[in-house]
């Protein structure tokens, strides 16, 4: 499998389907590295393990982190809600404003709803323009919303940053989004 392909199956197996391969995941996101190579392999997804690590080394957005001594792996970020994990990151000061990358036909909705994990554990923000309209490309001609972070962060409202850097939080309501 090439790095890109394995990539793709972790991201699917890791952040919304792991019965996909019969995996199982802790209550933090995390697999037994052995076991998830033992079960992609009897669904037919062959890699080794130099190759996961060289994939997880490589990867374009950091995806995927190990622990400490490399026996178990986890998604940084992206999980489905439905998954029901808890990522166990400690509470982070956010910059002034951060970024969110969307597309046209979302914003009247964001306008009125604010900005919601729709699918996903958390909304995902970014620090830079360029990651933003990144995120917004994957879905059409991007369209980035800037938001008050600093200022939501002060009224109480909770940030975490992922291990590849991405700012996560619960919803951006629209008093917040310039
Ligand atoms: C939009 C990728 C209508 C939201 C990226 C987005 C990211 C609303 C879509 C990560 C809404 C959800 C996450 C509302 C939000 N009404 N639409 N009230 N609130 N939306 O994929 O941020 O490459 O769940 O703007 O890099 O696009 O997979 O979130 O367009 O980090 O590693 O609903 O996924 O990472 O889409 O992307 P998503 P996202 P990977």
């Amino acid at each position: 499998m090439t790095p890109k392909a394995i990539s793709k199956l972790l991201s699917l197996i890791l952040r919304h389907n792991p019965d996909k391969v019969q995996l199982p995941l802790d209550a933090h996101g995390w697999a037994d590295v052995a076991t998830l190579l033992q079960q992609c392999k009897a669904h037919g997804f062959h890699f080794s393990r130099t190759e996961l690590e060289s994939m997880v080394a490589e990867n374009d957005k950091q995806r995927f982190a190990f622990n400490e001594d490399k026996t178990r792996i986890r998604a940084s970020q992206g999980h489905s809600l439905s998954l029901n994990i808890s990522l166990d990151l400690p509470p982070a000061t956010p910059p002034e404003y951060l970024y969110h990358g969307t597309v046209g036909k979302f914003v009247q909705q964001i306008r009125n709803t604010g900005i919601q994990k729709v699918s996903r554990q958390h909304v995902h923000l970014s620090e830079d323009l360029g990651t933003a309209q990144k995120v917004g490309s994957r879905r059409g001609i991007p369209l980035i919303l800037t938001i008050r972070s600093g200022q939501m962060h002060r009224d109480g409202w909770v940030f975490y940053l992922s291990a590849n850097g991405v700012w996560l939080t619960d919803e951006v309501p629209p008093k917040y989004i310039q």
